[in-house]
């Protein structure tokens, strides 16, 4: 429920949209759900104070905002919460609530879905669609069948998955309560949250115990538990009340490093494993190493992989992706370590879209050990996110100026998070460009060009002298939002063409460049840097999970461009803008 004291126009706004929705997914009249919309619209146009305009009752001089309407907000503002919304929405079955999120069904088909076919819930129109029920309905077809199914996937897969971020503090919780219990001789976890992945399923834990029926209960009457889906002696499967699910398998404790090479996976990687063993006259599974019926007794998962022939493969790196041949040749990555990094490029401050101001923004850089920072604001034509004009941007630099003359040895950097425009050219003129330390190029706008005409755009936004790194390259929202149609290939071999710099943004939600592109970019030479994208103080952090990534994209120190100390940084940057 919303409070009065929260309620501020963008609320307002939301809730206007949100009715406006649902009146639709109600077939009511069109006219009334375009008196919501229209509401909106001119709310969000709106220059004077909000609040002020509802309490000298002079909202009704807003136009597009009826009597009826008006009441409407006036009773949010008053109360917290507005009667009519609330009816409505609960006369909208959950279904449909659900179905909307479902890619190119809007409200009015999912309407139309219910008139004629009766379905409320995505699982009826899944097999709707099985049935081909929509071929011959008036307004769909073959097509728009296909395109629901199609969606209708994403969604299933969508809700299978988590955010490594999501997921990464339930399951330290689960591995101290496990590391603290004295029947524990060794715990781990496993999975694919070990391998450092950037979403995960559930969490995999393997533990060694010689009282395994005990330790099966505590696990399963954990207050974390909300529901235990299956208890034997040696596995527990629950879910948590976070929603996530967990498994704890229970070995003997000399079984404990076999079961935890298993259950870290990943399966591909096993797979080559096992054949490996097979070719070396040997079994390998979760319990054990046989040579013929002989156990081999290995007390860590080094020693298995000795048995093997190889040196010790770190879990991120176990994707079947070349690391069993690196292993082979002695050509394993030595991995980025968080205490490699020196310093952080991409900080937003409240100059455009960020919460903080520079000052507290280079604080908490200052509080973190790091020896520079670079600002980056969002340039001109990202009027949403409050863009930088000229004059803005001499203010800031000469504020950066004189934090410099008081923050050493903390230097900062002066940078823009420049928009790429449609046409491949960045969002000023090389005079301003010029002025600048460093400049990251961003698409921000028209997503949904085709492949060939995004990856020109890019491209040429990577040939431009003043670009110094290309931020999140290919723009995805994990689990929210696909990757916009472009060629990374292509780009990264552009970006080692001209010296190019590609981004590896650090936030949970995009780890774009995608660690398996890191790999790849790592071989054609070109750089990464490691960047929070942070829009407040606590963002910074965020730098941990793209460490992870970097680790898991084979990266090692060298092929990071924020693990250059500040006199090489500097060197660095001023040969690039003098080139
Ligand atoms: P996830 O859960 O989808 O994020 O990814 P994982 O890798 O954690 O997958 P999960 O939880 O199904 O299984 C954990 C590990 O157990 C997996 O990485 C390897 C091992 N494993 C599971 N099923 C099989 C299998 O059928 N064959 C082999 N070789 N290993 C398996
Ligand atoms: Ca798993």
């Amino acid at each position: 429920m919303t409070s009065v004291s929260t309620v501020t126009k963008e609320t307002v706004i939301k809730i206007l949209e949100e009715i406006a929705v649902f009146l639709e997914l109600s077939g009511e009249n069109p006219f009334k759900s375009s008196a919501y919309q229209n509401a909106a619209r001119n709310l969000e146009k709106l220059d004077i104070d909000f609040i002020t305009l509802v309490k000298g009752k002079k909202l009704c001089e807003v136009p597009g905002i009826g009597e009826a309407i008006n009441k409407k907000i006036e009773e949010l503002v008053e109360t917290g919460k507005m009667a009519y919304y609330e009816s409505l929405r609960s006369s909208i079955p959950p279904g449909h609530l659900e179905m909307l999120k479902i890619t190119g069904l809007g409200p009015k088909k999912i309407h139309a879905l219910y008139e004629q076919l009766g379905i409320k819930t995505v699982g009826e129109l899944e097999y709707a669609c099985h049935e081909n029920h929509l071929i011959d309905l008036k307004g769909f077809g073959k097509k728009t069948q296909d395109n629901i199914l199609a969606g209708i996937e994403k969604l299933k897969h969508y809700k299978e998955r988590r955010l490594y971020a999501e997921v990464a503090n339930d399951a330290m919780v689960l591995f101290s309560m496990l590391a603290d219990n004295k029947d524990v001789n060794r715990v781990s976890i496993a999975g694919s949250l070990r391998r450092l992945a950037e979403t995960v399923k559930d969490i995999d834990i393997v533990a060694s115990s010689a009282q395994a029926e005990k330790l099966a209960g505590y696990f399963a009457s954990g207050p974390q538990v909300a529901v235990v889906s299956g208890k034997g002696i040696t596995k527990v499967s629950v879910t948590l009340r976070t929603g996530i699910n967990a498994d704890l398998r229970i070995v003997a404790d000399q079984e404990f490093p076999h079961a935890l090479l298993h259950f870290t996976g990943s399966k591909e990687h096993n797979t080559v494993l096992r054949g490996r063993a097979k070719n070396r006259g040997m079994k390998i599974n979760e319990y054990g190493l046989w040579r013929g019926t002989e156990n081999i007794v290995c007390q860590s998962e080094e020693e298995i992989f000795s048995h093997l022939a190889l040196p010790y493969i770190p879990p991120e790196l176990r994707e079947n992706m070349g690391e069993i041949e690196a292993a082979e040749n002695g050509n394993l990555p030595v991995l980025v370590d968080e205490k490699d990094i020196r310093g952080l490029f991409h900080v937003h401050t409240n100059f455009s879209d960020g919460a903080q101001t520079l000052e507290s923004m280079v604080g908490a850089a200052g509080e973190m050990g790091l020896q520079y920072i670079g600002i980056s604001d969002h340039s001109q034509s990202a009027y949403y996110a409050g863009g930088l004009k000229k004059k803005e941007i001499e203010r800031q630099h000469k504020l950066i100026d004189e934090l410099n003359k008081k923050c050493a040895p903390l230097y900062i950097f002066k940078g823009i998070e420049a928009d790429i425009l449609p046409d491949g050219s960045l969002d000023y003129p090389d005079d301003i460009l010029r002025s600048f330390d460093f400049v990251i190029a961003a698409i921000h706008s028209n997503f949904n060009m085709p492949e060939e005409e995004m990856t020109r755009r890019i491209k040429s936004a990577l040939q431009n002298p003043y670009t110094t790194i290309l931020a999140h390259p290919t723009g995805r929202l994990l689990l929210a939002r696909e990757p916009y149609a472009v060629n990374i290939p292509e780009i990264i071999e552009t970006a080692a063409l001209y010296g190019k710099v590609l981004e590896l943004n650090a936030n949970p939600h995009r780890l774009d460049l995608d660690w398996r592109n890191c790999i790849h970019a790592r071989k054609r030479g070109v750089k990464i840097s490691i960047n929070p994208d942070a829009h407040h103080a606590a963002g910074l952090a965020d730098i941990s999970f793209g460490i992870k990534i970097a680790r898991k994209g084979w990266l090692e120190k060298g092929d990071c461009l924020n693990c250059l100390n500040l006199d090489e940084m500097k060197k660095y940057l001023n040969r690039k803008k003098n080139n």
